[in-house]
């Protein structure tokens, strides 16, 4: 069964800048040994792709990113930069790789740019966001001229998970939960959920985003949010469509990421539907066979799970 991992990461060293607050998430041998295989695309990935049976590794800039960058100008340049350099390590195994291209997304016309030149010139197959750009998320109506790009080119934005622009006050004194741990998880579901509710789709009813992890934890909620939209004060927020999970199931594609568990897999597709879910493994953050054999032994159809493995990223990313 072909497999195609979606949220699959790299790293370069002039990226290194950005990462000092996401290292101090793990122990420094541990944060040390992800670095080793960020920065590696090829001696020990290909092989620790073969050994779980993973054909293909939709790559993308590890968290933060460019979104961490303070000077337009040099993140406009990295951007560049990074995706040229993306484009040559897919052009050396183009079975074996492909991409998400960074955005620079301080400049919100200089992102859709850029991921014009990524998609139509480098053969990138979408955008990559972590999180906010210096407090802005992507409902904000700057970005709507990405929005439009990304629908133009008929590609997906994957928006990946970084700290948040401060962490919560109810997680005050609890930074072991800052992070990939749980904070992460609640601040991407509320970036969503800002897409929805600031109108981008109503905007863009073709626009798809996805997410990791499952979805953010987003299926599990679907009916709780139409349940609360039918009787919440509205605030003056119009929804053109009926409920708030139409969008989620339209709009939002979400992968396996770092999730290896058949409960929330079956929350999942029973609530977003077998089209709407992808495979990814989160390399090097999680087991590359962990997360392969999740996928061959979960209680699924083989329809469903070829769909997963990569009849969807087949037609959503044309690979
Ligand atoms: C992730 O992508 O899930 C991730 C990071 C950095 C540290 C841990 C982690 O990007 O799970
Ligand atoms: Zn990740």
């Amino acid at each position: 069964m072909r497999t195609i991992a979606l949220e699959e990461h790299f790293t370069h060293p002039d990226m290194s800048v950005y990462s000092a607050n996401t290292a101090t998430i793990a122990e420094p041998q541990v944060w040390e040994d992800a670095m080793r295989h960020l920065l590696d695309l090829t001696e020990l990935r290909l092989p620790a792709m073969d050994a779980a049976g993973v054909d293909m590794q939709v790559l993308s800039l590890n968290a933060p990113g460019i979104q961490a960058e303070k000077d337009t100008a040099v993140a406009i340049k990295r951007a560049q930069a990074m995706n040229d350099m993306l484009a040559e390590t897919i052009a050396k195994n183009p079975t074996r790789f492909s991409g998400f291209a960074a955005l620079p997304t301080q400049d919100p016309k200089e992102a859709a740019k850029e991921l014009e030149r990524a998609v139509t010139e480098l053969g990138l197959r979408g955008g990559v966001v972590n999180a906010h750009t210096h407090g802005r998320y992507l409902d904000d109506p700057s970005f709507r001229v990405l929005w439009e790009r990304l629908v133009d080119l008929d590609v997906p934005l994957y928006l990946h998970p970084a700290n948040g622009v401060d962490a919560p006050h109810v997680l005050s004194g609890h930074p072991e939960l800052v992070g990939p741990m749980w904070s992460w998880g609640n601040d991407t579901a509320s970036h969503v959920l800002r897409c929805v509710f600031g109108g981008v789709f109503d905007d863009f009813p073709d626009a798809k985003l996805m997410v990791g992890h499952m979805g953010e934890g987003l299926p599990f909620t679907l009916w709780r949010l139409d349940s609360r939209w039918s009787w919440h004060f509205h605030h003056g927020i119009k929804l053109k469509r009926d409920k708030p999970s139409d969008y989620i199931r339209q709009n939002l594609y979400i992968t396996t990421s770092g999730v290896c568990d058949n409960a929330p897999l079956q929350c999942a597709l029973s609530a977003m539907g077998a089209d709407h879910v992808l495979f990814s493994t989160d390399y090097p953050f999680e087991d590359l066979p962990t997360a392969t054999a999740f996928l061959r032994d979960a209680p699924i159809c083989e329809v469903t799970r070829e769909k997963i493995a990569h009849g969807n990223a087949e037609r959503l990313l044309r690979l």
